[in-house]
């Protein structure tokens, strides 16, 4: 598991190098955008049982098979286990943008998980389907410019829908 710094301290030392000018740069523009970075990663976790409820509500009307009687989500002991999966995966994403990197998302949520989720029968699909409805609700949130100093967020915004989207496409 590595932040933006230790992954380019391992990558310098595996090749015995110095830290480049290039991945200096590539950091003090990180540094530069910390509050900015924080706020993001604040303001999802503020708002994550709303964005969770809401993704899992709209996945649910557009896929009602889910919750009816044989669906995947039906009883509520696996309507609250799909819930919990999708909390588990913004909290993921959420420590991704606090590192300024994807390998605890990957190490600790990813890895496995389609697999996890062909042998429970659970089907991958939706789960990224309900994954991309937190990512547009987390980018809007995270977009908001409102109460906040104004300011250029559309690398963090990037990073950050890159992340959704990683995690999608590992179940899709
Ligand atoms: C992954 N999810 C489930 C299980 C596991 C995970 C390991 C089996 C054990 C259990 O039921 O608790 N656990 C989860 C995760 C990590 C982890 C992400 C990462 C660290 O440790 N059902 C739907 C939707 C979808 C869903 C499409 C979006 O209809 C999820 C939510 N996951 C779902 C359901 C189950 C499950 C388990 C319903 C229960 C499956 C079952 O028992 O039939």
């Amino acid at each position: 598991m590595f932040d933006a710094f230790a992954k380019v301290v391992s990558q310098a030392d595996t090749r015995g190098e110095f830290i480049s000018a290039s991945q200096l740069d590539a950091l003090d523009k990180m540094v530069a955008d910390g509050n900015k970075r924080m706020d993001v990663v604040n303001g999802i976790t503020n708002n994550a049982s709303s964005i969770v409820a809401n993704a899992a509500r709209s996945l649910f009307a557009e896929q009602p098979q889910l919750i009816q009687p044989g669906g995947n989500a039906y009883t509520s002991r696996r309507m609250a286990a799909c819930l919990r999966d999708m909390e588990i995966i913004l909290r993921y994403v959420t420590y991704a943008m606090f590192s300024g990197d994807a390998s605890v998302l990957d190490d600790r949520c990813l890895n496995g998980l389609r697999e996890t989720y062909v042998a429970l029968g659970t089907p991958g699909g939706s789960v990224a389907t309900g994954v991309e409805k937190m990512k547009a609700a987390a980018l809007a949130i995270a977009g908001d410019n409102s109460n906040v100093t104004n300011g250029d967020c559309s690398n963090l915004l990037a990073e950050l829908g890159g992340y959704f989207d990683r995690a999608a496409s590992a179940v899709a």
